[in-house]
């Protein structure tokens, strides 16, 4: 005899049905967030370079060569010729295709996800080490993930060998919530006396 309702194979293929339909649904709010995460982030690195070049462009050049004068120059930077035909801005030691002057790790830096503090040895400025005073952050938090800057410094001199400038790498970066791999946007300041 026919009965209405529901059979036990019927309940659990449509248990089934919506298991998948919510598996799909949740990863699709998943990914959302990794997204929209990933847009702020890379909003603020944007931010922190506009704001890191705005203030190594205003502070005073003496200021500039004061703090910069007990600084142990790595790569030769100590001595740099900033025109335009120079290979200091393009040097890559550690071989990564990103030029250590605007370079936060060395060596691969998509293998620093798990270590992010390891900064290369030749930045001169981190979230570790700040030697800039009231300057913008160095380190922000966005939700669970964190955008640092880092700045390298080279003095530069003519002919001559006599200092003429100093110009500043200025990188800042995040791991991406989607990948977790290195994005960074970074840009130059130059400054003379
Ligand atoms: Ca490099
Ligand atoms: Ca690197």
């Amino acid at each position: 005899m026919y009965k209405k309702g529901f059979t036990l194979i019927e309940l659990l293929v449509a248990f089934l049905i919506l298991t998948f339909i919510m598996i799909g649904f949740l990863r699709g709010v998943l990914t959302y967030i990794q997204f929209s995460l990933h847009t702020r982030l890379k909003d603020q690195a944007s931010i922190l370079l506009g704001q890191w070049t705005g203030y190594l462009n205003s502070l005073p050049y003496q200021t500039i060569q004061a703090i910069t004068q007990n600084f142990n120059y790595p790569n030769g930077w100590n001595n740099v010729n900033c025109g335009v035909n120079t290979s200091f801005e393009t040097a890559d030691a550690d071989a990564d295709g990103i030029p250590d002057f605007y370079d936060p790790y060395n060596g691969n830096n998509n293998n620093f996800f798990n270590n992010q503090q390891n900064f290369a040895p030749w930045l001169f400025a981190s979230p570790r080490n700040n030697p800039f005073l009231n300057s913008p952050p160095l380190q922000v938090q966005v939700g669970s993930r964190l955008v640092r800057v880092g700045i390298t410094v080279a003095i530069c001199r003519n002919q001559q060998n006599a200092d003429v400038g100093r110009v500043f790498g200025v990188v800042a970066w995040y791991f991406s919530p989607i990948d977790n791999r290195y994005r960074s946007v970074n840009g130059i300041v130059v400054r003379a006396p």
